[in-house]
C-alpha cells in the first residue's frame, strides 16, 4: 500500500514497529489472547494481520460491525459488505472485522474493559509485525459547552482533575502514565473535517471518567451526592482548563498507545451538552446519525491517507 503523506508531520514517518514492554513476552512458547480467542499456535498472525494500519476502536459491538461494513464500501473491497465476519466469534467479549488494511474492534464500556482490549490488540499487532499503524477510539461523549452532533477531535486526554495523564495501580502502588496523543494525526483530522459538509468539529480536551453518572457530575443517577451548582461549577472549571467532552476510556487508550510508539486519536461525538441537561433526550435515529459521524471523518482520512481521494 501506498501511504501519502499530508502534511510536515508525516515527513518524519518513521517505519516503526509496535513495541510491547515486557520483557517476559518473547520467551513464552505461545501466547493466548484470551478475550480475542486468538493465540499464536492457533492463528498465523503475521498471515491474518500483517498488512494493518489503522485500527479503530468502539464501545459498541453492533456500532464496530457496522463501521466495518461501511469502510468495505467506502474502500470498494470486492465481495459484500453483508459477509464480513467476526474474527474473534469465540467469544462474546469483544468483536473484531479485517476490511483490508482496516480492523474494526469493539472495546465495551470504561477503562478497565477497553484496557483488557488494548493489551491483547497491541500483542496482536507485534505478534503479527505490524508496522505503522495509527489507532482510533471512534466514540460517544457528553458535551461540555457544545451543540449536540459536534464531533471533539481530542487535544489530550485528561483526568478527573484535568491532567493529561492515566493512573495504573500495580502492584498496589501507583504508576503514572502519559496520555499525550499525536498532534499531527489530531491535525490532519479537523483539516479532514474542514473538507465534510455540514460537520461541525472541534479541537478540545476530552475528560476521562471511571463512571457515567456520579463519576461525570450527573443528577439522574441512583445516587447523587452534590448540588445542581456544584455540577455546574466542576463542568466550569472543566470548559476553563479546555475539556470539550466527557468520556470513559481516553486516557488509558492514549497512555497504552504511547507507550508502545503508536500513534493515535480520539474522536468523540457529542450527544448532548451538559450544561444544559444530564438525560439523552434526541430521538433514536437522531442518535444513531451522530454516532456516525466519528466514522465518517475518520473514514475520509483513511481514503486519504490510501490515496483514494
Ligand atoms: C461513551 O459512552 C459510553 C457510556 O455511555 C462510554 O463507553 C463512553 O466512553
Ligand atoms: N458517553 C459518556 O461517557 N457520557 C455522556 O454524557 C455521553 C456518552
Amino acid at each position: 500500500i501506498l501511504l501519502n503523506c499530508m502534511g510536515s508531520e508525516h515527513k518524519d514517518y518513521i517505519k516503526q514497529q509496535v513495541q510491547v514492554k515486557n520483557p517476559y513476552l518473547d520467551s513464552m512458547e505461545e501466547d493466548i489472547l484470551y478475550h480475542l480467542s486468538l493465540s499464536t499456535k492457533t492463528h498465523n498472525l503475521p498471515e491474518m494481520f500483517g498488512d494493518i494500519k489503522f485500527v479503530c476502536v468502539g464501545g459498541s459491538a453492533n456500532r464496530m460491525k457496522a463501521f466495518a461494513q461501511f469502510m468495505h464500501q467506502e474502500l470498494n473491497l470486492p465481495g459484500s459488505p453483508e459477509d464480513i465476519t467476526d474474527i474473534c466469534e469465540g467469544t462474546d467479549r469483544y468483536c473484531m472485522y479485517k476490511v483490508g488494511p482496516v480492523l474494526s474492534i469493539s472495546h465495551g464500556m470504561g477503562v478497565p474493559s477497553i484496557s483488557i482490549m488494548l493489551h491483547e490488540l497491541i500483542k496482536l499487532l507485534h505478534h503479527a509485525q505490524c508496522r505503522d499503524v495509527v489507532l482510533f477510539r471512534l466514540g460517544t461523549s457528553g458535551g461540555v459547552g457544545l451543540a449536540p452532533g459536534t464531533v471533539v477531535i481530542t487535544e489530550k486526554a485528561v483526568d478527573y482533575s484535568f491532567r493529561p495523564q492515566f493512573e495504573q495501580v500495580v502492584l498496589g502502588k501507583v504508576i503514572t502514565r502519559s496520555t499525550e496523543l499525536d498532534e499531527g494525526v489530531a491535525k490532519d483530522l479537523l483539516q479532514c473535517s474542514s473538507e465534510l459538509q455540514n460537520f461541525p468539529s472541534v479541537i478540545g480536551n476530552t475528560m476521562c471518567t471511571h463512571d457515567f453518572y456520579e463519576g461525570q457530575g450527573r443528577l439522574d443517577g441512583a445516587l447523587c451526592s452534590f448540588s445542581h451548582e456544584e455540577k455546574l461549577e466542576y463542568l466550569r472549571k472543566a470548559y476553563e482548563a479546555g475539556v470539550r467532552n466527557i468520556e470513559m476510556e481516553s486516557t488509558v487508550f492514549a497512555a497504552m498507545c504511547r507507550v508502545c510508539g503508536l500513534k493515535a486519536a480520539v474522536v468523540c461525538v457529542v450527544l448532548l451538552n451538559r450544561f444544559e441537561g444530564d438525560q439523552i433526550t434526541s430521538p433514536h435515529d437522531v442518535l444513531v446519525e451522530y454516532q456516525q459521524r466519528p466514522q465518517v471523518l475518520v473514514s475520509h482520512y483513511i481514503k486519504k491517507r490510501l490515496g483514494l481521494i
